[in-house]
């Protein structure tokens, strides 16, 4: 057989794949018994094929794995499937391949593909979300959350994808535009299930400053999906008949600019007037016209669009009769669904009193005695002192509002009040391949939950997939009819599912018990592996799973099922994998398949370079010769050991301090000891994964040099060179560490060998040149030990022959010296 690593790689990844498997050697224990390391990436969905951002977190995440597993850690490293979801379903739409045959196709070719890269997952606890003993568990928790109030049925305006045919939660419009694919999303008025996120909005905001692990861009991002805006309700009267308008500002101080008020088209005041008078018939046609434009329009913005409604109110602070206007732009779902637009201050009031010519009133200037604003084509947005309002004048926006609001509560029409964006999140999907929601609806008793022991609600697997007419489960009468659980009379199933984003929020907790066929989890089992050490995914996770499986954790808590309110320690969100500087992706045709690298350069070439090519939190632009610089380097080191391997393997090792003083050697121990030191840094406290490859090549490189000069003797140092060599590149090429360190006569696996460990003897660069200053000036070089005295250096500067003509016969009055580096003698 040829030694050439090229000819090789495929043979040594298979064999050591095979080894591993035949070992169990990432089994996760029962229950971690000293320390453990829950290390988790997030699951994919199972599109069929692997794409290099898969491949880049998977290897990121199998390093720190690997490395924590020779660290002596116990290590529950999971892989799962995503397995619902829409392309599936569109799969069976457009080629009639049922959505379970097309999922479980598609996972048995990945789960091949992630095999054929060696990453170190316990496949014995793998989960799947299609799986019926996965989804019975979304279906009891959504039971337990009916029986708390947690889940309910509300009819409501949703955001609404005609290419999807479905609903989508807030936080899946991106723009105004369909997450998935992408198209102009509309407004719907439909009866959902919601899951009540807004009963943790305030522990979701506070909890953030817990997770100091967190990267800070995902912490802001979640602060601002939460958007809690601290303000006031302010009751404004009508001028005639009883009641008010109440409206929510953040600005209390502007009140005295308030010039008219706004309330949403939808807005119950407005049900009142009369539509059959002229005003009225004007306002019915507007708000027609508004529920139109709210259908088709995209969610993104609204426009100007407004009338004047008739009705009039009074301003509570300063008695102005104000005009009451409907407008586009004030929605329903935020606050009160009215405001008061101080056109002066605030950009789109600016705008719609301009537009309709309303008056414009300034009430805050930028300090005392400046001049007032002059608005004429912005407001002036900024905090800053308030005049022309009474006797507020002259203090500033933060005293200002507090007092008016102290006022207002003490005279009863305003108080305090704090509003989140953050909504309810909308779970009903009208599609088929989810989890069923486990209700039925009785003509007579409503709602009626399916009773526990009756789950899971199994999803039929004999329906027409035509895309036409919504839920393909609504068309199926052998799903649709059952008996009522109370009554026994003919009822219907709920045909809505889940959204999948049910699924991922609680994955993590069944991989510590994923064969459970009792209860989601045992709770001691989650207790002993969590919480989760290190999450790696996407950022563009933010604002989604990665709130969406907070809230569900806290919801698990108040259950009593897990006791911390936070399931992750330490998030890393992965940069993207460019190509020609934009992200990889089918439609730009500029996709990398990993399988042809694999099959070109192998599994650890291909590993290799995801980790060196960028820092894992940015990101990394593939680049054809840095593969080829990764391959060539794993190629060196293969070059450099294996014909030596033999001899090596039979060395002896070296004494403790065997090579100090010798030059070759003692640079070579160095080296070797240096490069697990920096490498053991960089990988435990900073997850830096490139730097520890640019070490291993700088340790080649000493390698190298070493064996140019080779002289008898020098085994034992470079065995121990070698050998440590082949257990650092355990993390990050893990199939050539192990055939090296089998050919370096290693025995058990090198993945079950403690990780190297650095003797301090060697990290000290012991001789250092000190410079010599006499009267600031350099006076000479002494080569001395580096953590010399300050006695034993001034000792030696005075022994020192070159030094004597400028030190001899004179006393010393003051000495600085910084060991290492500087002796500085003022003499006289
Ligand atoms: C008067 C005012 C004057 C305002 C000023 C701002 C600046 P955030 O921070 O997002 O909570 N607002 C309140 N409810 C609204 C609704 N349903 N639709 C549209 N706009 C609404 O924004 C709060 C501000 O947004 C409120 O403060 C209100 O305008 C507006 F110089 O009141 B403000």
């Amino acid at each position: 057989m040829s030694d050439e690593y090229r000819d090789q790689v495929a043979a040594i990844e298979a064999r050591w794949q095979e080894r591993w498997s035949q070992a169990n050697a990432f089994a996760a224990p029962e229950r971690p018994g000293g320390a453990k390391y829950y290390c988790l990436e997030m699951l994919p969905y199972p599109s069929g094929r692997l794409h290099m951002g898969h491949v880049r977190n998977y290897s990121i995440g199998d390093a720190v794995a690997r490395f924590r597993r020779m660290r002596g850690d116990a290590v529950l490293h999971p892989m799962g499937w995503d397995s619902f979801g829409m392309p599936a379903e569109n799969a069976a739409i457009q080629r009639g391949i049922h959505p379970a045959r097309w999922t479980t196709d598609n996972i048995a070719a990945m789960s091949k593909q992630l095999r054929t890269l060696g990453f170190s997952y316990d496949w014995s606890r793998e989960v799947a979300a299609h799986r019926p003993d996965y989804y019975r568990w979304n279906q009891w928790f959504f039971l337990k959350m009916l029986d708390r109030g947690l889940a309910y049925r509300s009819r409501r305006e949703v955001n609404w994808c005609d290419s999807c045919e479905t609903v989508l939660a807030n936080e899946q419009v991106e723009s105004g535009r369909c997450w998935r694919c992408d198209s102009v999303v509309v407004r719907r008025e439909l009866e959902q299930w919601f899951l009540r996120l807004s009963a943790y909005t305030e522990e979701l905001l506070a909890d953030l400053k817990r997770l100091d692990a967190w990267p800070e861009a995902v912490r802001t991002i979640q602060e601002n999906w939460n958007g809690r805006s601290e303000g006031a309700i302010v009751r404004f009267a009508l001028e005639t008949g009883t009641g008010g308008i109440d409206i929510f500002t953040t600005r209390l101080d502007t009140i005295y600019g308030a010039t008219f008020c706004v309330v949403a088209p939808e807005h119950p005041v407005l049900d009142a007037i009369d539509p059959h008078g002229a005003a009225g018939k004007r306002l019915a046609d507007f708000r027609a016209a508004a529920a139109a434009r709210r259908h088709a329009e995209t969610v993104a913005e609204a426009g100007k669009e407004g009338i004047d409604t008739g009705l009039r109110v009074v301003n509570p602070y300063n008695g102005a009769s104000i005009p009451v206007w409907t407008g586009d732009f004030v929605l329903m779902g935020y606050g009160t669904g009215a405001i008061m637009a101080v056109p002066a201050h605030d950009q789109r009031d600016f705008e719609f009193a301009t537009a309709h010519g309303l008056p414009i009133r300034p009430v805050i200037r930028a300090a005392a005695g400046e001049p007032p604003p002059q608005p004429q084509t912005a407001a002036t947005t900024e905090d800053g002192v308030v005049f022309n309002s009474g006797v507020y004048d002259g203090r500033t926006s933060a005293a200002a509002r507090d007092a008016m609001r102290d006022a207002g509560m003490t005279q009863g029409f305003a108080r305090a009040s704090v509003q989140y964006r953050l909504l309810d999140w909308g779970i009903s999907r009208q599609r088929y391949w989810g989890t069923p929601i486990p209700v039925i609806h009785c003509p007579d008793d409503g709602v009626v939950p399916v009773s526990e022991k009756d789950l899971p609600v199994l999803l039929p697997e004999d329906v027409p997939f035509t895309g036409k007419g919504g839920s393909p489960l609504a068309q199926t009468a052998s799903f649709l009819n059952v008996a009522c659980p109370r009554c026994g009379k003919p009822a219907r199933r709920e045909t809505d599912t889940m959204d999948t984003f049910v699924d991922s929020s609680w994955y993590f907790y069944r991989y510590c018990d994923a064969k459970n066929a009792e209860a989601a989890f045992a709770p001691e089992k989650v207790g002993a592996w969590f919480p989760i050490d290190l999450y790696i995914g996407g950022i563009n996770q933010a604002h989604l799973h990665l709130i969406y499986c907070r809230f569900f954790t806290k919801v698990l808590r108040d259950l009593g099922l897990v006791t911390l309110g936070e399931p992750v320690t330490r998030l890393l969100c992965q940069g993207m994998v460019l190509k020609n500087g934009t992200a990889m992706s089918k439609s730009k045709g500029n996709v990398v398949d990993p399988d042809d690298m694999i099959t070109r350069y192998g599994a650890d070439t291909t590993r290799l370079f995801t980790l060196f090519a960028a820092p894992p939190e940015k990101d990394l632009e593939w680049n054809e010769q840095g593969v080829e610089g990764c391959y060539r380097f794993l190629e060196k080191v293969w070059r450099l050991l294996a014909p030596r391997a033999a001899a090596l393997a039979s060395a002896s090792d070296p004494g403790p301090k065997e090579g100090h003083g010798e030059a070759r050697r003692e640079a070579l121990r160095r080296k070797t000891h240096q490069t697990i030191a920096r490498i053991t840094v960089d990988i435990e406290r900073r997850l830096h994964l490139n730097t520890p490859v640019s070490s291993l090549m700088e340790l080649l490189n000493q390698m190298q040099e070493f064996v140019r000069a080779e002289a008898p003797g020098d085994a034992p140092c470079l065995r121990e060179a070698a050998r440590t060599k082949a257990l650092l590149l355990q993390p990050l090429a893990p199939h050539i560490s192990e055939e090296l360190w089998s050919l370096l006569g290693g025995g058990d696996l090198a993945l079950r060998q403690p990780w190297p460990a650095a003797d301090p003897f060697w990290l000290v660069e012991e001789e250092i040149e000190l410079v010599v200053q006499v009267n600031g000036r350099v006076r000479g070089h002494l080569r001395v030990a580096r953590d010399l005295g300050e006695a034993d250096a001034v000792a030696l500067a005075r022994a020192d022959a070159r030094l004597a003509a400028h030190l001899e016969g004179r006393a010393t009055r003051k000495i600085v010296y910084l060991p290492g580096r500087l002796l500085n003698l003022v003499v006289g």
